[in-house]
């Protein structure tokens, strides 16, 4: 693997599972892999799962790890041509080349404006990382995808269903912020690229950008689409249509016990109580999130390995 940008950066899908899975058994397998090899993490946004998993994953293949929140540092430009007499003090030109010198991998979070959507859906930072680096280029979650957590995603249904093909239900939820769609995007990619039987349902208004929902069925009834689901993923995204809108918090699409049935509870967290997804559902063996975010380490593991496999 050269860049991990987009799930379809993924060569072999299952195979890598399996090996996520098999480093999960043996973690320090490959601890001589990364030595001497540095990752270098830049956020543009909060983090805590991805932040410890990645820098966790790392350290398990040997590699060194800094990591800069960039807001800290110079504010980057990132227009081509930009006559720099603002606010603005580096173009990304010049700093990913020299980072490039630092890192051996560069790891990006970079969230939506959820302003503007031509900008966001362009990727304009993480692609400009991509176009000026020397070096390859993890996504943390940019404007529209977030690979590393559907692929921890896929590793934790792989690993707990009892099925060949479980059905799978991803059900919106109400929130008090305007949050990307990234989480589900990816989360929609990965089921689609898996032996899964998935279904999406939220809100008239809700709807994903349909290149990526494609021919996934959408029911705006959530009981309905909600029938004897094995998985339920939990997430909430601000409208795509009416793009970066909290357009409602309609309070009756927040997950139950009683709705969720004998389904287990799946989100990427991190998530508002009682607002998302009721105490008594988090709070049950039906929750599965905390072995999700462990997964999360196992995924970045994957991913480093397999680029560390190409440097
Ligand atoms: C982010 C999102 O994309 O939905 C990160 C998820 C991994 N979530 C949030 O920003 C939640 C913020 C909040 O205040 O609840």
């Amino acid at each position: 693997m050269r860049n991990y940008t987009k799930i379809k950066d993924i060569q072999n899908l299952s195979e890598t599972i399996k090996e996520a899975i098999l480093l999960k058994m043996n973690p320090f397998e490959f601890s001589e892999l990364g030595k001497n090899k540095t990752l270098v993490m830049l956020f543009f946004n909060s983090s805590l799962r991805t932040r410890l998993s990645t820098e966790k994953a790392a350290k398990n293949l040997g590699m060194n790890v800094t990591i800069l929140n960039v807001n800290d540092a110079w504010n980057l430009e990132f227009e081509d041509g930009a006559i720099m007499n603002m606010d603005k003090s580096e173009h990304v030109k010049d700093a990913a080349q020299v980072i490039s010198q630092y890192a051996d991998i560069i790891a990006v979070r970079a969230f939506p404006s959820l302003t503007d959507k031509a900008k966001d859906e362009s990727e304009l930072i993480l692609n400009s990382f991509k176009k000026h680096a020397t070096v390859p280029i993890i996504n943390m979650e940019s404007a529209t995808a977030h690979p590393l957590q559907a692929l921890a995603d896929a590793i934790t249904i792989t690993e707990l269903t009892e099925k060949a093909k479980p059905k799978v239900v991803l059900s919106w939820a109400p929130h008090p912020k305007a949050l990307p769609q990234a989480v589900a995007n990816s989360f929609v990619e990965m089921m689609q690229a898996m032996e899964i039987d998935l279904t999406i349902t939220h809100p008239e208004g809700y709807e994903l950008n349909d290149e990526i929902t494609k021919d996934t069925p959408i029911n705006y009834n959530q009981e309905e689409a909600l029938k004897e689901a094995d998985f339920v993923y939990v997430k909430n995204w601000s409208s795509y249509k009416d793009y970066g809108k909290v357009l409602h918090q309609d309070k009756n699409w927040m997950m139950t016990k009683a709705k969720l049935g004998h389904a287990k509870f799946m989100h990427c967290l991190p998530l508002r109580r009682n607002v998302v997804v009721e105490d008594a559902v988090l709070d049950s063996d039906q929750s599965v999130v905390i072995k999700q975010a462990n997964n999360r380490t196992y995924a970045a593991q994957v991913v480093l390995k397999q680029i560390l496999e190409n440097l």
